[in-house]
């Protein structure tokens, strides 16, 4: 059973009870002015000549990333009937488009995020908009850099699926498909310990670091996420991110 909570949490409380495992913050996003106005036509209507990137959803393959604008692809989510594997929409929108920040604020447990503290010229924030048809979603993977994350469905609705960092070796490299995986290939990932969350319009999937995680949208929706490292993970995402960083850069140590 994943741990839900209803009311806003104090940074202690956080870490003292809640920061090591996926945690489900129901409600919590019920007032954000994103959660109240936005719609597809909303956003096309104010956004649609902004640049995003499109991937095939594939729950087993690596797929290219394609540019295109925010208005075709809602275009494209009116049209097509249900595909097999869908395109899934990522709007890195702090590059293109600050006012989104006008409409979410994070809450108090995740306010604090170090990466914010990078120049923007070393390494972009982690702050998306995804945007995705019933049937869309993301495989099974690790956040990078052993970042946490934070996850509000603004409309729509997701189901999660999680393993403990103890489950790694379960995990094929995350080729499993989790929700329909393939026992004859991955004969050990039947071992694993899975945590299953629904997550409705106004609820904050928090996904701590070194938690492995595949996410399927059940019906079209839109949701924020940002990426973040501070107090809660500093201690096993701060050597990676900063190696991340490095390399970016083609530093030497
Ligand atoms: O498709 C989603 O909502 C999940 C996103 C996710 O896990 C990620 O961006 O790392
Ligand atoms: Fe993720």
């Amino acid at each position: 059973m994943v741990n839900k909570i209803k009311k806003e949490l104090s940074q202690k409380e956080f870490l003292i009870d809640y920061a090591e495992a996926p945690l489900l913050l129901e409600g919590i996003a019920d007032n954000w002015k994103a959660t109240q106005i936005w719609s597809l036509e909303y956003l096309k209507e104010k956004y649609g000549d902004k640049l995003v990137l499109i991937r095939k959803c594939n729950p087993t393959e690596i797929s290219e990333l394609y540019e295109t604008t925010l208005g075709e692809y809602i275009e494209y989510l009116k049209v097509e009937g249900q595909e097999e594997n869908p395109w899934y929409c990522t709007w890195h929108f702090s590059d293109n488009c600050k006012e989104i920040f006008e409409d979410y604020n994070s809450i108090e447990i995740f306010k604090d995020n170090w990466i914010d503290y990078i120049p923007r010229g070393e390494m972009n924030d982690c702050k998306w908009l995804f945007i995705g048809p019933k049937g869309s979603g993301t495989p099974l993977h690790l956040d990078f850099a052993m970042t946490s994350a934070w996850n509000a469905v603004i409309t729509g609705r997701k189901k999660w699926i999680f393993f403990s960092p103890d489950n790694s070796k379960y995990m094929y490299d995350g080729m499993v498909d989790a929700f329909n995986p393939d026992l004859e290939k991955f004969p050990e990932f039947s071992k694993a310990n899975p945590i299953i969350v629904y997550q409705n319009p106004g609820d904050i999937v928090y996904t701590p670091s070194g938690w492995w995680h595949q996410v399927i949208n059940l019906e079209d929706g839109i949701s924020i996420t940002e990426n973040f490292i501070n107090k809660s993970n500093a201690k096993s995402a701060i050597f990676p991110y900063i190696k991340l960083l490095f390399e970016k850069n083609e530093w030497t140590f």
